[in-house]
């Protein structure tokens, strides 16, 4: 790990601005009786719970299960058969011991939530337990309040939403989800940026966040996917092609927002090194196809193959390294023949000129998410590009896209070809579906055709204030 780097992300660290929100009650609960309690909005933060009690003595503990709830649709999902692969310690519920009523229980974990679900699972035939007051500290790293924009109600309502989405991720970092997982991951990192820039402008989160990944570089220069910072600094475990190389563009719309040269000097050996490690992963000029899960994200749909996509974002994050490179006087003759290999190679091995679409691995499938990182990559120019993308909306079978970071993409594609009446119309019905079905904050991942999905094998494990859903904010205030 670079020190260096660690100390410049440590003196970056942001207080939290606390606030308290507070539920008054006196509810009488007997045994296998429950309440839900709706905050009125979505909160991160600790709570506490003032219990009484009423009839005779307290003469058994008081079992209580506590269980806090983003949407109103988690309050009562069952998770007793929970079988997801993703660890079922993400579900929000406690089940706690009170020895002695009356208490003021102070949970230790910090929440996502909106609702809280209090069931006294075990109480006496002697006593009720009554629930007073819940008192929640709620943080944030936001700045303030930004003001909401849009030209039309259903414009402000996504705005809003995206906005507090933000809020609500902005911690000590930028967590991917304050659910699940909590932590700063690079992909999502990228888009929380670019909407910080023209929200919060919050930049020295952003400079943090982007020493946390420097600074958890391994001795070969791999960038991990994501970083921990409890109890101390570590990185994970997980490499994936597309999220090391991310670092590259991250790193230029900082320097393009802040004008920040000295970190964008300071950070782009490494940043360069990205593009030197992924080509480990290619034969010739054309990316190595793998079906390892995780291998590189793209979207969460977990038939996509991403042998097309991978090559494009390569192409991309090269490109991003030119204009580094120019910013900052650095030569990059080198990338830019690397580009040209690269950009050949991909139209000749995965442009289908009968389909006039990409197609990628062993099995040529057509997907919304490999055309759309070719033509954020600019293989093709403005015009081609808009038609390859109506040929795309029209195309039968093209597996498409299940998450608001794959749908940001899909947006970006679009309005760079001057296709803003699409882009426009997809934030109002994706996002805006989410906003109707009564979210506070956006997903993780939503599928208008199946609000069941999952990756993880069980919504329960699903994040609903996912800070990569944030962009509409971003298009909203650059683009309409
Ligand atoms: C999930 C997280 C995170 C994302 C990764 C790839 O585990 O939700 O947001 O970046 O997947």
């Amino acid at each position: 790990m670079n020190k260096k780097f660690l100390l410049k992300a440590a003196a970056l660290m942001p207080d939290l601005t606390h606030q308290k929100v507070t539920l008054q009650d006196n509810k009488v609960l007997d045994q296998g009786e429950s309440v839900v309690y709706d905050f009125g909005d979505h909160y991160v933060g600790t709570v506490t719970i003032d219990f009484g009690w009423a009839g005779s003595p307290q003469d058994a503990p008081a079992l209580v299960k506590i269980k806090f709830s983003e949407i109103a649709y988690e309050v009562d999902e069952d998770t007793t058969d929970y079988n997801g692969w993703i660890s079922k310690g993400w579900i929000q519920e406690e089940l706690i011991h009170i020895d002695a009523l009356p208490c003021k229980l102070k949970l230790k974990r910090r929440y996502a939530f909106r609702y809280v679900k209090i069931e006294a699972v075990a109480l006496s035939q002697k006593y009720s337990l009554i629930i007073n007051k819940l008192t929640a500290d709620t943080v944030t790293s936001a700045p303030e309040f930004v003001p909401v924009v849009g030209n039309t109600p259903l414009e402000k309502k996504i705005d809003k939403i995206a906005l507090r989405t933000m809020r609500e991720c902005m911690q000590y970092e930028f967590e991917d989800g304050p659910k699940r997982d909590r932590r700063l991951w690079l992909g999502d990192l990228r888009l929380q940026a670019i909407t910080n820039y023209c929200t919060y402008k919050h930049n020295d989160l952003v400079k943090r966040c982007l020493y946390l990944f420097a600074g958890t570089a391994d001795k070969n220069g791999n960038i991990s996917a994501c970083v921990f910072t409890k109890p101390k600094v570590l990185p994970d475990d997980t490499y994936m092609f597309d999220y090391s190389l991310l670092f590259i563009p991250t790193l230029l719309d900082y320097l393009n927002a802040t004008g920040d040269k000295q970190t964008a000097t300071e950070l782009l050996p490494l940043a360069l090194k990205q593009l030197e490690l992924a080509k480990a992963q290619f034969d010739g000029d054309i990316v190595r196809d793998s079906d390892k899960l995780g291998w590189c994200f793209l979207d969460w749909n977990l038939a996509l193959n991403k042998q097309c996509g991978a090559q494009a974002v390569y192409i991309y994050c090269a490109k991003a390294a030119v204009k580094l490179c120019e910013r900052l006087d650095k030569d990059c003759k080198a990338i830019k023949l690397d580009i040209e290999a690269k950009t050949k190679a991909a139209i000749d091995t995965f442009y289908d000129k009968q389909k006039g679409l990409f197609v990628s691995g062993a099995d040529k499938q057509v997907s919304y998410a490999a055309n759309i990182w070719m033509c954020l990559a600019h293989v093709f120019g403005e015009k081609e590009r808009a038609e390859l993308l109506d040929r795309l909306k029209y195309y039968d079978g093209a597996v498409k896209l299940v998450t608001p970071y794959a749908y940001h993409h899909y947006i970006q594609a679009l309005v760079e070809c001057r296709k803003s009446i699409d882009a426009h119309d997809i934030i109002l019905s994706y996002w805006g579906k989410m906003a109707e079905l009564g979210a506070d904050t956006f997903y993780e991942l939503f599928n208008p055709e199946n609000p069941d999905e999952s990756p993880y094998g069980s919504r329960a494990a699903n994040s609903y204030c996912h800070a990569w859903s944030c962009t509409p904010s971003y298009f909203l205030r650059k683009y309409f």
